[in-house]
C-alpha cells in the first residue's frame, strides 16, 4: 500500500516534520508563504490529506466542483473557523483540531495582554527605546491597579477556565463568565469562578473583559457598538480568541473616544493586517497572534496532528475529530 499524500501547508517544528516524512509521503511548503485559495483547492484534489493553520482560508468554494481527494483535515491550531465544516462533511471529509496542549500557553498570553495593558508596558518599553524616559517621577505613567479586581471572561472552555485560574489564584481577582451552556458551579468554584446569566451581566460587572469563545459566525461582532457602552467606563478588553468575535471598528471608535480604556489583542479580523487607527493608539497592546507560540506548546500541536492522522489513516477514530 502507498503511504497516504500530506500536505502541510506551512513549516512546522521539525521534530514533527521528521515524524511526518517517516510515516507519510509528506509534502511541505518549503518557503513558507501562505497559500492562496486556489492552491487549496488545488492541494484537495492532490493529496489525501491537507494539514492547514489560522492562515489559510478553506471557504465552501474550495470544496465545490468535484474530484475531491483529501479524505482528512488535520488541523494545527485548536480553532478552526477558517474551515467551512459544513462543506468539508458534505465532501465527506474527517476534521481534526489540537485542543489542550495550547491551553496554557493561551492564557498566559491573555494574563501577559492584561496586565501589559493595565500597566501601559508596551508604552514604557516604547518610551525607553524612543529614547524619552525623563527618570522616576511619582506621577509618571501611571497605570491601573490588576490585583483584587474584576476580571469577566466570555467563554468559559479549557482556555478561559486556565485564565479565570490565573485571575482568580495568582492574582485574587474576582471572576465572573459568561457561557452558552450552563458550568456545574462547583466546578466553576474550582477556578475561583461564578456565572453570570447573561454577556450584558459580566460587562457591567468587569474592569477586564477577556473573549475565549470560539470564532465563526455564531460569535461574530459579539463585541458590538452597544456592548463597549455597557462596558464599565475606564474597563479593558483582552482577545485572545479570534479577531470576528470584535467588530474592529467599533472597538477602534469605543477606544478613541474613551467609552473603554484601554485593549490587549492577540488577533485581528483580517490577519495580518493591524488598520492604521489601532497601530496609532497607545492605550492598546498589540500582539502577533502568538497564543501558542511556545517551544513545548507547537511542538505538542504538531504530535496531535501526527496522532489524529495516524489513527485515522490506520482505521481508527481519530481522537479530536470535530467534524
Ligand atoms: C494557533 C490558535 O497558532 O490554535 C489556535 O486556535 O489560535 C493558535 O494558537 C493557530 O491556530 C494555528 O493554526
Amino acid at each position: 500500500m502507498p503511504r497516504p499524500k500530506i500536505l502541510l501547508t506551512r513549516r512546522w517544528p521539525s521534530a514533527v516534520e521528521t515524524v511526518l516524512s517517516e510515516r507519510f509521503d509528506a509534502t511541505f511548503n518549503l518557503e513558507d508563504l501562505p497559500m492562496s485559495t486556489d492552491a487549496i483547492a488545488d492541494a484537495l484534489r492532490a493529496y489525501d490529506a491537507v494539514l492547514p493553520t489560522v492562515s489559510d482560508k478553506l471557504p465552501a468554494s474550495v470544496f465545490a466542483g468535484g474530484a475531491i481527494r483529501t479524505r482528512i483535515l488535520g488541523n494545527f491550531g485548536v480553532g478552526y473557523n477558517h474551515i467551512d465544516i459544513a462543506a468539508a462533511k458534505a465532501q465527506g471529509i474527517a476534521v481534526t483540531n489540537t485542543p489542550g496542549v495550547l491551553t496554557d500557553c493561551t492564557a498566559d498570553i491573555a494574563m501577559l495582554l492584561l496586565l501589559s495593558v493595565a500597566r501601559r508596558g508596551g508604552e514604557g518599553e516604547r518610551q525607553i527605546r524612543a529614547g524619552e524616559w525623563k527618570g522616576w517621577c511619582p506621577t509618571h505613567m501611571i497605570g491601573t491597579k490588576v490585583s483584587g479586581k474584576t476580571v469577566g471572561i466570555i467563554g468559559f472552555g479549557r482556555i478561559g477556565k486556565a485564565f479565570a485560574q490565573r485571575c482568580h489564584f495568582g492574582f485574587g481577582m474576582d471572576v465572573v463568565f459568561y457561557n452558552r451552556s450552563t458550568v456545574d458551579p462547583a466546578e466553576a468554584a474550582r477556578y475561583g469562578a461564578r456565572q453570570l446569566s447573561t454577556v450584558e451581566d459580566v460587562l457591567t460587572a468587569a474592569d477586564f473583559v477577556s473573549l475565549h469563545c470560539p470564532g465563526g459566525a455564531e460569535n461574530r461582532h459579539l463585541m458590538n457598538t452597544a456592548r463597549f457602552s455597557a462596558m464599565k467606563p475606564g474597563a479593558y478588553l483582552i482577545n485572545t480568541a479570534r479577531g470576528d468575535v470584535v467588530d474592529e471598528a467599533a472597538l477602534i471608535a469605543a477606544l478613541e473616544r474613551g467609552v473603554i480604556r484601554g485593549a490587549g489583542l492577540d488577533v485581528y479580523e483580517a490577519e495580518p493586517h493591524v488598520p492604521d487607527r489601532l497601530r496609532a493608539l497607545e492605550n492598546v497592546v498589540l500582539l502577533p497572534h502568538l497564543g501558542s507560540a511556545t517551544e513545548e506548546t507547537r511542538n505538542a500541536m504538531g504530535m496531535k496532528v501526527v496522532d489524529n492522522i495516524t489513527d485515522f489513516f490506520d482505521g481508527r477514530e481519530p481522537p479530536d475529530r470535530v467534524a
